[in-house]
Order: C-alpha cells, then sequence, then structure tokens
C-alpha cells in the first residue's frame, strides 16, 4: 500500500503518496475502533435494558424531548459528559494530527541542495515544461532522481489539472494563475524501474473533446545521467534562442 521508496534516499523526506497513505491509514483504523466500541455499547444496552415484562410501567419516569438524561448517566449525567468529553477529544486530536502532515505536503521537505524549478504549462490538448535555462519539452517531463522538483502549474487556454496518480500530485492549471507543487523520487527507485522511472501524467479538469487523451509522462533518470542531458539542452538553447525548443533529445513519449 505505502510506497515508501518515491523519496530523496539517505534523508527524512517523505513523499506525498506515503503521507496521504498514513492519513488514511490512521482515519480507517481509529473510525474502525471507535465504530466497534460504539456498536457494541449500544447493543449491550439494548440487552441489558430490554422489556422483559418484569419491570411495572406505572411509575416509568420517561425522558422528555430537550431534558438531558440524569437517571443512567448518574447525578451529573457523568456518562454523557464523558462521552461528548472523548469524541472532542478524539475529532480534535485527528484535526491537529492532519493539519500539521498536510502542512508538510503543502510546503514541501527542507533541501540542503538546490530544487529544481519546472514551470507546466497546459493546452488543449497536452503538457509543455519550461526548464530553469529556458529549455522547454512537450509531452515527457525529464527530472533527476533524488532531488526536490517544484512545479508551477499554468494554462495557456482553458482550465486544465495537471496531476499523476502514483505520485499523488494534482494541481489546478488556470489561465493567469500559477500553482506550486513538489514532488521527488529516490534514486532507488529509479534503480528497482530499471534505470528509469516513469509516471503517467494526466489531465483531472474536463477540458474539451481531447481531454482524455491529454497525457503526459514524469521520466526520473539518475541524477548524472540527468546533468549531462541538461547541460545538452542549455546549449541547444543558447543556439537556437531559448523557450521553444522542442529537442525530445533524451527519448521517450512526446505529445
Ligand atoms: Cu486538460
Amino acid at each position: 500500500m505505502i510506497d515508501s521508496l518515491i523519496l530523496q534516499q539517505g534523508s527524512d523526506w517523505r513523499a506525498q503518496a506515503e503521507v496521504f497513505d498514513e492519513i488514511f491509514f490512521v482515519f480507517l483504523a481509529l473510525g474502525t475502533l471507535v465504530g466497534t466500541i460504539v456498536v457494541a455499547y449500544t447493543l449491550w444496552n439494548v440487552y441489558k435494558y430490554r422489556d422483559d415484562g418484569s419491570e411495572p410501567k406505572e411509575d416509568f419516569d420517561a425522558p422528555e424531548v430537550g431534558e438531558l438524561p440524569t437517571g443512567q448517566g448518574g447525578p451529573k449525567a457523568k456518562k454523557l459528559f464523558l462521552s461528548f468529553g472523548l469524541s472532542a477529544i478524539v475529532v480534535i486530536s485527528l484535526v491537529v494530527y492532519a493539519y500539521g502532515i498536510l502542512l508538510y505536503v503543502e510546503e514541501g521537505p527542507d533541501s540542503d541542495e538546490d530544487n529544481i524549478e519546472i514551470l507546466v504549462e497546459g493546452y488543449q490538448y497536452g503538457w509543455d515544461y519550461e526548464y530553469p535555462n529556458g529549455h522547454s519539452e512537450t509531452g515527457e517531463l525529464i527530472v533527476p532522481a533524488d532531488t526536490r522538483i517544484d512545479i508551477s502549474v499554468t494554462s495557456r487556454d482553458v482550465w486544465h489539472n495537471f496531476g499523476s496518480s502514483e505520485l499523488r500530485i494534482k494541481s489546478d492549471a488556470i489561465p493567469g494563475d500559477n500553482n506550486t507543487n513538489w514532488f521527488s523520487v529516490s534514486s532507488e527507485e529509479v534503480q528497482a524501474q530499471g534505470g528509469e522511472a516513469t509516471y503517467t501524467v494526466e489531465c483531472f479538469e474536463l477540458c474539451g473533446p481531447g481531454h482524455s487523451a491529454m497525457e503526459g509522462q514524469i521520466t526520473v533518470i539518475p541524477e548524472d545521467e540527468w546533468e549531462s542531458w541538461y547541460e545538452g539542452t542549455g546549449n541547444e538553447s543558447n543556439v537556437e534562442g531559448a523557450a521553444s525548443v522542442n529537442g525530445a533529445a533524451y527519448g521517450g513519449v512526446s505529445a
């Protein structure tokens, strides 16, 4: 369930996939535990206080609507306030826990080394990626392993949504707006996938008749391989002019 390999090697970075799976597991476990206790306690009381005909009915003091139960809850309805209190503690703990862990997802891990910033631009129907040196690619985003990749997502026409299910990243692509997100893939994972880890990119916002075919790919390669590839693109960009060079130099999909 949890793919803990999508991290930076040898660091305490946690992949978004791992964080989301943990939140899901904690809520599932706690929900199951609380649900089991509540249902079991209810059934036990239903059995314990069943009407077996032995109690006289005339002097039964039935509670009225809006009245706090006092009888079985003790003189000050202890059980009632105990259950309210426990529920409040559980709910507040979950809110604080989930908020804290989602802040990490929002901000990303601390990185001593340089992060790589990629500008992602959606269009009908595909994805363009622009690297810091001005080089751009269509369809396939090639990035190094063990590096934090910061993406800034926008669109040049209508609303799209850039996302990869496997990496658990997803960001709205809105014209005139930039949404940021990040991901990182470890070199162990790249090795496990045979020296090149690939992840499908899809559009998650219905954007027109070509929406369902609006796919791209994120390709993660070892850092040294990536660096020599990236240097090549820099030269290429200098020769042919920045911004709109579409050399599918590394090979793989192109839109
Ligand atoms: Cu789209």
